[in-house]
């Protein structure tokens, strides 16, 4: 009797610490803790936000660099897969030499030849950040920045976060103040629905995208190579050594380049004497989208969609953005740890960020990157799960 009833406690104490402390829901999902978040820096809040949906996806972000955290979704086992890379508290992003895994890139998404770009007749110098030209906004971009947020939920019923950010003028060489806002939703339909708002009070260029690392095994510890991976796009940019694009629009036609039918990520990453795969040491390339509808998401068409057979989990990219950058993970080097001590492992998390072509502002064949005062510049951009 005596022994039941101790039994019985213990077991409750077990229930009770492992809802409080493991955020173990019975589906695999360990939830990061917001107390781990909780931190001021720069005179800003950093905090951790949690989106639910009713089928029980989760998406965890938080408003240091606008960043998705976490992402939980259904694999065929019935258990959650968190499918992206991430760590598990602000100061272990704060010290992370990765400063991309997760957030929104910018002002300027990927890269800018030199830091230089002429407009309306004046020359920019942006700051530098990679071999003398400008990644990802600089050095001190949308990623590092402590946006404003706001949990809600929309009019539909769905939970939302938005975060702000005021981008002053002359920050990282850009001209204007810029106010940008991104709104993350979570859909019933197990959509992460990313929607861009930005105004400038003076002309400049923006190119704003989300870089996450995903990985549908749901572990850094099996390589991304064994996705299979249809990108919708008949061309390409082809890039010099530093990868910034020579301006032309190549076809991917006969090429390793040719994602038009599921194709595994690795089964042609390799190919030596393919010079684009040499220049990027694999894929980190932008393709231009068909823009072609697959009949759902009116006014996005379907940029990608990518499968995991050992999961089921599939993942298809919607947006309105004439591009999209792939990049496969080949500069990791498994010295940085994640989350539940996922090592960082080369071409174990890839990035699919969607996007104007990079160095846009440098070529007149490339879309407008141009932003105007009393212009409003958005961004409709859908990564959907689903299970095959
Ligand atoms: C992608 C790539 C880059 C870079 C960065 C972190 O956008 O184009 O090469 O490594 O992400």
């Amino acid at each position: 009797m005596t022994r039941n009833l101790i039994r019985s406690a213990a077991a409750a104490l077990l229930a009770v610490t492992c809802a409080g402390c493991c955020g173990n829901k019975g589906t695999g999902i360990e939830l990061l803790q917001e107390e781990a978040f909780n931190k001021t820096a720069d005179g800003k809040v950093i905090s951790l936000y949690t989106l639910e949906n009713s089928n029980g996806m989760t998406v965890q972000l938080t408003n240091y660099g606008a960043r998705i955290a976490a992402l939980w979704v259904p694999s065929s086992d019935g258990s959650f897969k968190d499918v992206v890379w991430g760590y598990d508290s602000a100061d272990a992003y704060l010290n992370a030499k990765d400063k991309y895994s997760g957030p929104v890139v910018g002002r300027y998404g990927n890269r800018i030849k030199d830091g230089k770009f002429t407009l309306d007749g004046k020359e920019y110098q942006l700051t530098v950040n990679e071999n003398g030209n400008q990644l990802h906004g600089g050095k001190g971009g949308f990623s590092t920045r402590i946006w404003d947020a706001e949990q809600f939920t929309d009019a539909a019923g769905n939970p939302a976060v938005k975060m702000t950010l005021l981008s002053k003028d002359g920050e990282e060489g850009y001209p204007g103040n810029l106010t940008i806002s991104v709104t993350y939703t979570l859909t019933p339909e197990n959509e992460v629905v990313i929607d861009y708002n930005a105004t400038t009070d003076a002309p400049t260029i923006l190119n704003p995208t989300s870089h996450v690392y995903y990985n549908l095994h749901g572990t850094s510890a099996k390589s991304t190579d064994s996705h299979l991976m249809t990108i919708y796009a008949d061309g390409y940019t082809p890039t010099d050594a530093e990868l910034i694009p020579t301006g032309e629009i190549a076809p991917v036609e006969g090429t390793p380049m040719d994602f038009r039918t599921a194709t595994a990520i690795g089964a042609r990453m390799d190919t030596p004497d393919f010079e684009p795969l040499r220049l990027g040491k694999g894929y980190d390339h932008n393709w231009v989208l068909n823009k072609t509808t697959d009949g759902t998401h009116t006014g996005a068409h379907i940029a990608a969609e990518v499968y995991e057979p050992g999961t089921g989990i599939v993942m298809k990219i919607y947006t309105d953005q004439p591009g999209l950058q792939f990049y496969a993970g080949q500069g990791m080097d498994g010295k940085e740890t994640g989350k539940r001590g996922d090592i960082h492992n080369v071409r174990s998390g890839i990035a699919l960020e969607t996007q104007n072509f990079p160095d846009a502002p440098n070529h007149e064949n490339f879309p407008s990157s141009v932003l105007r005062p009393g212009e409003t510049y958005t961004q409709h951009t859908v990564y959907a799960f689903s299970l095959k």
